[in-house]
């Protein structure tokens, strides 16, 4: 459905927008490597402390450095000047362990099926959902919003935006009104239109944590019993630019909700995008969708493949 050179901008794109991350993470790893002339123990050392420095999470830059110990021992490399190679294909086999990808069909594994949109504020909720729309929509899919933040009148104002620019009908009721309600509207409405795909929006941000996790318990269950036979996806909006804290606040929404993917917003220009690499690997969901603008066709599916080649700057096309 799209064209190649659609899909080769959105590439170029995210070869862009990792522009600071790989400076980072490559700028690290190169100094260390200049300063050894043969590889032992402390490179090691080095290597991981330049990858932690790179945002990649302790875990994560620990695991890297283990599979290059391997590779170098199982190899009987000896050249400092393979190492690198050897580390950027380690860092591809986690970014790509475990996901298939390559998938040229969009996201969505059974229709009908209700997207909930969770995550704190500002991260890009609002902004993912009118590119979901928009993305869904342009596949032939029908798509209807549920603008559940109700705790700020501009949200739904700004939902109502999107959704115009895409052409999608909005469930809303006034401000301040119990979200589940609208949540319960907007399944009424998606039955009985007999609706692909219904996306909601929820609240970043609440009195207090506690009151916004109870909220999204309720949410839940509104939509898991007035709606059983859709397939419910709840996707956690996390700023990859915010490095590690990403990775916290997935941890945080993963005991109130249970999430079954990752949307990941702001690749464009994001320094701190090693943290991407310790998303993929620490948490148990998948990356399904990443954001690199704010224009309506900057989201995209995730291919964990593109992104690896992407993030150490090869040149061929392809999804991401
Ligand atoms: N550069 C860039 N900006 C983005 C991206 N996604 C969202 N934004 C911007 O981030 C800001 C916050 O986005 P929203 O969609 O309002 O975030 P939200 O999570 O709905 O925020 P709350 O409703 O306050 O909880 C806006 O200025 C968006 O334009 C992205 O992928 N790249
Ligand atoms: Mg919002």
């Amino acid at each position: 459905m799209e064209r190649m050179s659609d899909k080769t901008s959105f590439f170029q794109k995210i070869k862009n927008g990792l522009d600071k991350t790989r400076r980072n993470i490559i700028g690290n790893v190169d100094n260390v490597l200049s300063a050894f002339t043969k590889i032992d123990e402390e490179l090691f050392t080095e290597l991981e402390e330049a990858l932690i420095m790179a945002d990649m999470g302790v875990l994560t830059s620990s695991k890297v450095i283990e599979l290059v110990k391997n590779r170098v021992k199982h190899e009987r490399v000896t050249d400092v000047s393979k190492i690198k190679d050897i580390l950027a294909d380690e860092i591809t086999s986690v970014i790509t362990g475990g996901i298939t990808g390559g998938d040229e069909a969009i996201f969505a594994p059974v229709y009908p099926a209700v997207f909930l949109i969770i995550g704190v504020n500002g991260v890009g909720k609002t902004t993912s959902i009118g590119k979901l729309a928009s993305l869904y929509k342009q596949t032939g899919k029908t798509v209807l919003i549920a603008a559940a933040d109700t705790f700020r009148a501009a949200a739904v104002e700004q939902l109502g935006i999107w959704a115009q620019r895409c052409g999608v009908p909005m469930i809303k009721q006034a401000a301040g009104s119990d979200p589940a309600a609208v949540i319960y509207d907007a399944v009424t409405s998606a039955k009985a239109k007999g609706t692909d795909v219904l996306i909601c929006d929820t609240a970043g941000r609440l009195h207090n944590k506690k009151n916004l996790m109870e909220e999204l318990k309720k949410i839940h269950r509104v939509i898991e019993r007035e709606y059983p036979e859709a397939h419910l996806e709840t996707l956690l909006v996390l700023d990859a630019s915010t490095g590690q804290n990403a990775v916290s606040q997935a941890k945080l929404f993963n005991d109130a909700a249970d999430i079954t993917g990752i949307i990941l917003t702001k690749l464009d220009g994001a320094a701190k995008g090693g943290a991407v690499v310790s998303i993929i690997d620490e948490l148990t969901v998948p990356v399904r969708f990443i954001g690199v603008g704010e224009g309506i066709d900057d989201l995209r599916e995730f291919d964990p493949r593109a992104f690896a080649r992407a993030l150490f700057n090869h040149t061929e096309g392809g999804q991401v």
